[in-house]
């Protein structure tokens, strides 16, 4: 089984106008994993991109529901069904461009299966996304809102969804399709791209890369670090690629195992 993250900034440009989506793109990604698929299994879990994050932010999800006033309460719960229904268009557009290329592609609301606590994923119904691969379909997840038991709600990111399923599925690879080559030891446009890190390495790079950034505009879940710190605890179970989901033939390069990007040693 292999793991695919469809990064919201390959599928969409998240500083772009609402809503814009790269079908090519997402076409080209679904012809590749049509190589290999059905031979393959395959989950995929895409991010919010231009869909998710502009509404998160702007309803201040994040904040949860405790101690609001009423008006503030009735705001933020509003926030929370309109930036899954934004999720849900985004899942909408993906699966009916992999149908269209002729994958079998099957959409799974994320907040109707997890549940959170502060901030992390303590529980998950994953039975029918494990029945529906055994029945040869590909589950599509995606990051979402979602309950969490303390904060009243939060938004679940599609990276923490993917540690979770690794432990549970445990599958040959996690690959997540990103807009730049991998992973850099600075800045995308100024830093070294780093073909392969081990896990001990990943906790000095957060530190260096932390110490660098400005704070990922547009993105509600931490962008680049927060990637790397569930690609630390992915790595433990699986074998980790980081490739440019834009560039075509790189994710299939990264199935094969011969690919350019960023392989994480575990
Ligand atoms: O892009 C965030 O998912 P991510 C989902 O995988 C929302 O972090 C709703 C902003």
């Amino acid at each position: 089984m292999i793991i695919v993250k469809l990064g919201g900034s390959v599928f969409s440009d998240k500083k772009g106008s609402p809503e814009n989506f790269r079908e090519n793109v997402v076409r080209s990604i679904a012809r590749e994993i049509g190589e290999f698929y059905p031979d393959e299994e395959f989950i995929i879990v895409h991010g919010g991109g231009s869909f998710g994050h502009h509404k998160a932010e702007k309803y201040g999800i994040r904040k949860g529901l405790i101690g609001l006033s009423s008006e503030l309460l009735f705001f933020r719960k509003k926030g929370f069904s309109l930036t899954h229904h934004a999720m849900l268009r985004a899942s909408m557009k993906i699966v009916e461009a992999f149908i269209g290329e002729g994958l079998p592609a099957v959409s799974v609301s994320s907040s109707s299966i997890f549940l959170m606590d502060s901030n992390r994923v303590v529980y998950g119904d994953v039975e029918p996304v494990r029945k529906l691969i055994e029945t040869g379909f590909i589950p599509v997840l995606f990051g979402d809102v979602a309950v969490d038991l303390a904060k009243g709600v939060d938004i679940l990111s599609g990276d923490q969804i993917i540690t979770y399923l690794t432990k549970l599925f445990k599958p040959r690879k996690v690959i997540f399709l990103m807009d730049v080559d991998g992973i850099y030891d600075g800045k995308p446009d100024e830093g070294t791209l780093l073909f392969e890190i081990s896990v001990d390495e990943i906790d000095g790079l957060i530190k260096r890369l932390k110490s660098l950034s400005t704070p990922d505009e547009g993105d509600v879940t931490g962008g680049i670090v927060n990637k790397l710190m569930e690609a630390k605890e992915i790595a433990r179970f699986s074998e980790v690629w980081f490739v440019n989901g834009k560039v075509p033939g790189r994710l299939s390069g990264a199935i094969r195992g011969d690919g350019f990007g960023t392989r994480i040693r575990g």
